[in-house]
């Protein structure tokens, strides 16, 4: 038995987008999914209890912070990730390969790993696949991810061939180090670059090994958004239907609409909860950048379409003051709007799949966002 199941629904007429069904060990969701991001074991400002009322089903942890702290094996004794954190949905863990490559300067990679700093007081560290994997089985999430390698925008042709070629190699390794595949089901993660045939390789090697999902990597490093497009439509037609997709590190609200056109499930993105925290709302006529003047006597709710607990309670004044004043609650009402905002859009684009329309929903969408089309 394999620990999760995809079911592919209905694929949208006008676009091509799936609306489908992921089974796991802790509950069934539809996809397109959006993940909040919770590195540490917790979804910055927000309880589990808060989470589920806002229909989050799948939420993340990093295995490089929760190994550095508390450490996998406290985790372990607790019960898992799960039981640590007291949630009682779906997990998916990232495998540290991208955060050893974005929060650590110094690092010299091998065939064998990563050697590598602390990001929080540069101490030496090594991380494998092997490493990776027995950190996630320990935590225990119900999604695990292989580790690789997350070049940076731009690399060479030469520099994305041979990372590609190690990238395959250590999620073969990683495979065989996995102890779990009944209950942890173990992602190969699509690197590649903006290049066609090392993305087309990539996937179709990865493939070959047979992994019950597949992330795309290597997007949203710093190109630009056309060549992020293309990074996604040169790797999706290599990765079976049958199987989920998830588009690492990817969440504004156009990235979503454009990423689930193009065939994506899974979505995670750290952007909801960090702007937020800066007092920066994503809401359904845009951004509100909620400590400029304008907002000071704006009595008003944050979305004036929005029925979450913040829009319901509370003004543009009040959390205006409460940001300025840098109270946490301020913090915590605009994140639990933020990601009450993606969750319902991907509500809404959901049921534009099942009625063909997703094409007409992004035009719509655009339109009242204020985001210029393509
Ligand atoms: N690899 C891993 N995690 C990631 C990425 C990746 O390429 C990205 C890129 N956007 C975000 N998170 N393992
Ligand atoms: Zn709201």
């Amino acid at each position: 038995m394999l620990a999760i199941k995809y079911e592919l629904i209905h694929e949208c007429k006008q676009s091509g987008a799936r609306y489908g069904k992921l089974h796991t060990p802790h509950g069934t969701f539809e996809t397109p999914v959006f993940m909040p991001v919770g590195t540490l074991a917790t979804v910055k400002t927000l309880s589990p209890e808060e989470l589920d009322q806002m229909g989050a089903k799948i939420i993340l942890a990093n295995t490089y912070h929760l190994w550095l702290q508390p450490g996998e094996k406290i985790v372990e004794e607790a019960g898992g990730l799960h039981k640590f954190e007291n949630w009682g949905g779906a997990i998916l863990t990232d495998s540290g390969g991208f955060q050893v490559f974005s929060l650590s300067k110094l690092r010299e990679i091998t065939e064998e790993g990563v050697t590598f700093r602390d990001h929080r007081n540069g101490a030496p560290l090594f991380m494998s696949p092997e490493i990776s994997i027995g950190v996630q089985n320990s935590l225990g999430a119900d999604i695990i991810m292989s580790f690789d390698e997350c070049p940076p925008y731009p690399a060479t042709f030469e520099y994305m061939k041979n990372s590609v070629d190690r990238t395959i190699r250590w999620a073969e390794r990683g495979k065989k180090a996995h102890k779990n595949p009944e209950t942890q089901a173990l992602f190969g993660i699509v690197q590649g670059g903006e290049f066609p045939e090392l993305r087309k390789y990539c996937a179709e090697k990865l493939v070959e090994m047979d992994f019950p999902g597949y992330s795309i990597g290597g997007v949203s490093v710093g190109e630009p958004k056309d060549v992020a497009r293309k990074m996604i439509e040169y790797t999706v037609p290599y990765l079976p239907k049958d199987k989920p997709r998830y588009l690492m590190g990817v969440g504004s609200p156009d990235d979503l609409i454009d990423g689930a056109i193009r065939g994506i499930d899974m979505f995670d993105c750290v952007l909801p909860t960090r702007i937020a925290r800066h007092g920066t709302a994503m809401t359904s006529v845009g951004r509100v950048v909620i400590k400029n003047k304008v907002y000071e006597r704006d009595f008003t709710p944050l979305d004036p379409n929005c029925d979450c607990y913040t829009c319901k309670n509370y003004t543009r004044s009040y959390i205006r003051h409460l940001i300025k004043a840098n109270e946490s609650f301020g913090q915590r009402l605009v994140s639990y709007h933020n990601l009450h905002f993606l969750i319902n859009l991907m509500e809404q684009i959901r049921e534009a799949i099942r009625n063909d329309r997703l094409l007409d929903f992004r035009e719509e969408f655009f339109e009242q966002y204020g985001i210029n089309l393509p």
